[in-house]
């Protein structure tokens, strides 16, 4: 049974010239005790929401997942697939990619993020059995970590998070081969990996990871315990392969004709390539099909439990918002527009999520540390605790990139949508899951609020700077800079809507005028960018700005009309939804004219938007400790300074219209 995993990863590799035929060679017999004796699941139904998950940490490894897929009958992972392996347009691309090959979990090949992101699944488990009960939700999550995963960063964060919220569903098996691509382990790293588990409230045990009944112990032990688990598995790497196991040579390049004639020989395997001896596949079938009688029988306990027509289970796993979020939401959006309140947008945001979490009851909010600066906690949420797991409020703890694939997992776990909050400073702690949930096309929301030099004293190490221009570099990711109360409802509004990206929402520390007037009938901020003022007859010149900086352009728009300048004024709290519009509405509020570009950091993307003509004011370099406002006049973002480049462009625009005529 392992064999065929093992040759199928052999194989697949050697005929694609590349890849990784080490770490399916030796995590082989470990994955064939825990597809056939342990893992619930069901290969006629990837996404049956009671299936117990199987995490591939070590994406490169990515051949035993698609062998696993094939051998135990996920439809469309045929042979040809894994002939196809690395291949343009194949269902086996390089690492594993979620939402490309069913069966796949969630996206890996960085290393470190898989586990991460398990942590948010056997969490979000956890929670929805809490809420449901054991007949409706009753599932393990399973991670193969490597050498890499335990060794990046990030591992820490998740394997400190687990143990204290005691995620005793999460069992984590460490392919504990001693090698990574250098060579030994022991040139870079001497952890006591189960000390290091221990330590953090984890049971952890090693064993031989080619001994089936030892692989089968520990895991039946781990299922029982009250903790999570690590298991660490000793295997050798490209197990079989005579003059390349338990070498760094085994790791990630094809073993070559004659090695595979000799692992051929090693192993008893007389079969060509991609040839499985029909008894093999038929057992592997069957494994396959296992879960079906669970599958049957839960589907017939979902059934009972929704008799009425409708269960809170259902609504928590279909994705689209309850009708009492869209009511609450207009009356919000009304008040706001009408109340017009002078504050920070983070303090808005914290008015919408007190809204929004009574009418999302699926909402899970969170903070690394920041509760009280990030405003995301609710009045009536709970936090969840090893022993409360009904609440609805994680406190992840100092951990930015760990809560970031935490509610990766969590979202993609389904039954929550999460949200959590930090300083927008610290948002490059999270990229990387960030750009995972990107692309996977996830909803995932981060509240970063202190978004500007307008923070104050705190001083440079926490005043963004580059970070908008950044993270509006990561395709599919949505960065909404709201500018008043108003906005922020709605960014929250478009980033609850948005099934299939994560958001950003970036939010000031500082209050900030409320400019839109009266009953708010349309999201403007789903527009990505829309005018605020025009003036009466054609506009000399445009001033856009996001988030804080909206009303210093309207200031600045009022000094220009002293002046016997026209200027309109847009706001474009979100540059990816604006991207999506039509190039007519997109021409119409950035008007024909010069124009000027105006947000409290650095330059970034903004030249798209302004054209050759025209002008940003913003920041050049990192910011300094002292109050705001000084901060604003010693930069330069000021409506005097927006005025005069306003001055400039228009003048500049004149001299290439002329030159143009000549
Ligand atoms: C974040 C990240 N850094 C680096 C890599 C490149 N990389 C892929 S596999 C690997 C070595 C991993 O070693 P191990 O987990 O022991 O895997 P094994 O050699 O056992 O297959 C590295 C450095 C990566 N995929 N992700």
């Amino acid at each position: 049974m392992a064999n065929a995993i093992r040759f199928l990863a052999i194989d697949a590799v050697e005929k694609a010239k590349s890849g990784h035929p080490g770490m399916p060679m030796g995590m082989a017999d470990v994955a064939t005790v825990l597809f056939s004796r342990f893992l619930k699941f069901d290969a006629a139904d990837p996404s049956w929401p009671d299936r117990d998950r199987f995490i591939l940490s070590a994406g490169h490894g990515s051949m035993l997942l698609y062998a696993l897929l094939y051998l135990t009958g996920y439809e469309g992972m045929t042979l040809d697939q894994l002939r196809a392996f690395r291949q343009w347009g194949s269902k086996t691309p390089g690492h594993p990619e979620y939402g490309h090959t069913p069966g796949v979990e969630t996206t890996t090949g960085p290393l470190g993020q898989g586990i991460a992101t398990a942590v948010g699944m056997a969490l979000a488990e956890r929670l929805m059995n809490a809420r449901f009960g054991d007949d409706l939700v009753d599932h393990f999550t399973y991670v193969i970590a490597g050498d890499g995963c335990l060794m990046e960063g990030i591992s820490h964060e998740a394997i400190s998070l687990a143990g204290h919220l005691r995620l005793n569903r999460l069992i984590v098996l460490f392919d504990d081969n001693q090698i990574s691509i250098d060579g030994a382990t022991s040139l870079s790293c001497s952890d006591d990996q189960l000390a290091r588990f221990r330590a953090s409230g984890w049971l952890a045990s090693r064993i031989d990871g080619h001994d089936p009944q030892a692989i089968a112990a520990a895991i039946e032990t781990a299922r029982k315990d009250d903790r999570p688990s690590l298991i660490a598995c000793r295997t050798v790497i490209g197990y079989g392969a005579p003059s390349r196991q338990g070498t760094e040579k085994a790791h990630g390049a094809p073993l070559g004709a004659d090695e595979i004639a000799k692992t051929r020989q090693a192993l008893d395997w007389p079969h060509g390539p991609f040839e499985v001896p029909s008894a093999v596949i038929a057992r592997w079938r069957e494994i396959g099909a296992h879960g079906h009688a669970a599958r049957r029988g839960w589907i017939e306990r979902t059934r009972r439990v929704c008799s009425g027509g409708w269960s809170p289970f259902h609504d928590a796993l279909n994705k689209k918002l309850p009708g009492a979020y869209v009511e609450a939401m207009a009356r919000l959006r009304d008040r706001f527009g009408t109340e017009r309140p002078r504050i920070a947008t983070r303090q808005a945001s914290q008015q919408v999520i007190d809204v929004i979490a009574e009418a999302v009851p699926n909402l899970v909010g969170g903070s690394a540390d920041l509760t009280h600066s990030n405003l995301t906690q609710a009045k009536t949420q709970q936090p969840v605790r090893s022993n409360s797991l009904d609440g609805n409020y994680i406190h992840y703890g100092v951990r930015e990139h760990g809560m970031a694939a935490a509610m990766n997992g969590v979202a993609l776990h389904g039954g929550f949508i999460p949200y959590g909050g930090t300083f927008l400073t610290f948002a490059d702690y999270s990229r990387p899951a960030i750009r995972l949930a990107a692309l996977m096309g996830i909803r995932v929301i981060h509240v970063m609020t202190h978004d500007s030099i307008g923070l104050g004293e705190d001083g440079p190490t926490h005043q963004p700077v580059e970070h908008l221009a950044s993270l509006r570099t990561i395709p599919n990711l949505l960065v909404f800079r709201p500018a008043d109360a108003l906005e922020t409802a709605e960014a929250w509004d478009c980033a609850l809507q948005a099934e299939t990206s994560p958001s950003i929402l970036c939010l000031s520390r500082q209050a900030l005028p409320a400019f839109r007037n009266g009953k708010a009938e349309v999201n403007l901020v789903a527009l990505g960018a829309y005018v605020v003022v025009e003036p009466e007859a054609a506009r000399d010149v445009t001033l856009i700005a996001t988030g804080s900086e909206v009303s210093i352009a309207l200031q600045a728009a009022k000094l220009l009309t002293e002046q016997g300048v026209r200027a309109a004024v847009v706001s474009a709290p979100c540059f990816e939804l604006f991207g999506q519009q039509s190039r007519e509405y997109r021409a119409k509020v950035l008007g024909r004219g010069p124009r000027v570009g105006v947000e409290a950091a650095v330059e970034g993307g903004w030249p798209r938007w302004l054209g050759d003509d025209g002008e940003f004011v913003g920041m050049t370099g990192f910011g300094a400790s002292a109050p705001a406002e000084a901060l604003y006049r010693e930069f330069g973002i000021t409506p005097e300074a927006v005025a005069s480049a306003a001055r400039r462009s228009i003048e500049r625009s004149l001299v290439s219209r002329l030159a143009g005529d000549d």
